[in-house]
């Protein structure tokens, strides 16, 4: 048997996406993460787990070793800054933009703007970027509600289609960066696993190119 290997996953649309890059890698979940309450899920080959957690919890289990890789947005990695972690694929799925957006456009204020958003790195550094002085307000989530209740003048927040923007009278006005999943590796893992885990980012670099190519 070779080294194991532990790769962390988010459920919803990062599993999804990433199941055919790992099916090309000949790795295959026995459990379905949206059916299962395992949070450690087994595949065909014994020495590898899938471990199942929170989006934003990806990078913080890899940096420590807990998991050896895992599939992350780029937004979630921009917030938690890349310590421990190498990033060695961009796997092109779950794309989205990190947004500024508002009721509509804003302009400069006597006071400071309030955005609310759960990217607090990410939209102190834009904002300070541009010369403006902001007071950002932590949340964890429905970031939309907060211009709506007068919590905030703007919010930051990841963007697809839109849609529920629209549907909360929002409009995008600033595009902070382009964001798709990257595969991230535990920096101990690269050295210790190196043969292993470099076959496995080879294979799951062949997928997304054939990916890329099909589409
Ligand atoms: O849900 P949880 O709090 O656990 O974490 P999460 O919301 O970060 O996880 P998840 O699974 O929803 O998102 C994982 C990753 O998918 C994010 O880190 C992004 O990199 C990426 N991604 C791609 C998105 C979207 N598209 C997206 N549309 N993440 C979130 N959204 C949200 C968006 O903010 C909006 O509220 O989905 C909603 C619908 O978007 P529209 O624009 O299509 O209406
Ligand atoms: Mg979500």
């Amino acid at each position: 048997m070779s080294e194991p290997l532990t790769i962390a996953l988010s459920k919803g649309r990062i599993f999804k996406e990433t199941l055919p890059l790992l099916a090309h890698a000949g790795i295959e979940a026995i459990d379905d993460p949206e059916t299962s309450r395992k949070l450690i899920l087994d595949t065909n080959h014994d020495d590898v787990k899938l471990v199942i957690i929170r989006a934003s919890d990806v990078p913080t289990y890899v940096q420590y070793g807990a998991a050896d890789l895992g599939v992350a947005g780029k937004d979630v990695l921009m917030e938690h800054g890349g310590a421990g972690l190498y990033e060695p694929l961009d796997l092109g799925i779950a794309r989205c933009r990190l947004m500024v957006a508002g009721r509509g456009p804003w302009s400069e204020q006597a006071q400071r703007l309030r955005i609310a958003t759960k990217y607090v790195n990410s939209a102190r550094e834009y904002f300070a970027q541009q010369g403006i002085q902001v007071e950002i307000i932590k949340l964890y989530g429905s970031m939309e509600l907060a211009p709506l209740v007068g919590l905030s003048d703007l919010i930051v927040d990841v963007v697809d289609t839109g849609n529920t923007l629209k549907a909360n009278g929002l409009m995008p006005l600033e595009s902070i960066a382009d964001i798709s999943s990257r595969l991230v590796v535990n920096k101990a893992s690269m050295k210790r696993k190196h043969r292993r885990v470099q076959a496995f980012i080879d294979q799951i670099a062949e997928a997304v190119r054939r990916q890329e190519n099909a589409a």
